[in-house]
């Protein structure tokens, strides 16, 4: 039973106690299981603005509706669980962004405002809040992308990223706040689909070449982006939050690289094990949005800073993927 928010907190963190918010997405949906698998399950609360899509999905722990901009809602939740840490993946992705941007400028800016301003009222420890390759624009060094270089990004959701990093950075020096942040490329994994992303195609396409299906790209097949298994998207993530706070050194958000491919590569990788696997090209408009991304990430500050190392490659994430994929659903 909920209790009713009030304006002071009135009880000290519980040591493990974490509220993900948006952990319906793609990411959320892993990274919940992740920290149930971590922490006790009954402590990790999963919320997010609708119930998951399929029956067993996040079951063993608490699921709780939340929208991320109804901040008496919030409040009344992180009143009621007192979370230690919290993960705000709530988020429209770049090509929805660009569909309705005034929603999407809503929603991934005054979402996270009403995550650090609730973390700083009721003493939040942590709060972790992903941003994305997409901080980049078209004036940015494309191979190799620094840590710290021209930004200028030209989508919605690349505008939103970077002055919520900017914001994330100005909680941490005003009011002390612990909020740590990953800039991630394309992320890839077998259990949970992404929705509205540029980089979407490199999960679609595993599950047509399963299906025994052609895949028809969006993108052109020369187009570079950088990519992550998600075991890697994983690591990084709670290897950041356990991380030393002094050893973190950056506090807008760090860029985080696995590899890098097109989708010419990715499809020839696919047919090492799926021979007849074909794919043709129709680039729309995600071609644009991708062309004024980063083809491959510099991550030396992360490797330094909390020794980030990726563990796959192309090669080994196809063949994992696949394997997975073709496993009889139970
Ligand atoms: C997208 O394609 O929008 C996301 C991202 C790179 O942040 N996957």
């Amino acid at each position: 039973m909920a209790t009713p928010p009030s304006d002071t907190p009135t009880s000290p963190a519980q040591p493990g106690t974490v509220l993900v918010i948006g952990a319906c997405g793609q990411l959320g949906l892993e990274l919940t299981a992740a920290l149930r698998q971590r922490y006790a399950p009954q402590q990790v609360i999963a919320a997010d603005v609708r119930p998951p899509k399929q029956a067993g999905l996040l079951e063993g722990g608490p699921f709780e509706l939340l929208d991320v901009l109804d901040l008496p809602r919030l409040e009344q939740l992180v009143q009621q669980y007192r979370p230690q840490q919290v993960y705000h993946l709530a988020a429209l992705l770049s090509a929805t962004a660009e569909k309705d941007p005034m929603f999407a400028w809503k929603l991934n800016m005054d979402g996270l405002l009403n995550v650090l301003n609730t973390a700083v009222k009721y003493q939040v420890a942590q709060v972790y809040w992903p941003s994305s390759i997409a901080v980049f624009g078209p004036d940015t060094p494309r191979e190799n992308t620094p840590q710290l270089t021209v930004m200028n990004p030209n989508t919605v959701y690349g505008i939103s990223k970077l002055a919520g990093e900017q914001w994330c950075e100005w909680y941490h020096r005003k009011h002390g706040l612990d909020v740590r942040s990953l800039r991630y490329p394309g992320l890839i994994g077998y259990k949970s689909l992404p929705g509205g992303g540029t980089t979407d195609y490199a999960v679609d396409i595993y599950h047509k070449a399963v299906a025994g299906q052609d895949y028809q790209c969006f993108l052109e097949e020369d187009t570079y982006l950088p990519m992550m298994y998600m075991p890697d998207a994983l690591k990084a993530t709670l290897d950041l939050m356990h991380a030393p706070a002094d050893s973190i050194k950056v506090r807008t958000s760090y860029n985080l690289g696995a590899m890098s491919f097109s989708p010419k590569e990715i499809a020839a990788s696919i047919r090492q094990e799926v021979p007849d696997f074909h794919i043709t090209y129709a680039p729309d408009q995600r071609q644009a949005i991708a062309d004024s991304w980063p083809a491959s990430i510099d991550d030396s500050a992360a490797r330094q800073d909390w020794g980030w190392q990726p563990e796959y490659d192309l090669a080994k994430m196809t063949h994992d993927m696949l394997a997975h994929l073709r496993e009889p659903v139970t």
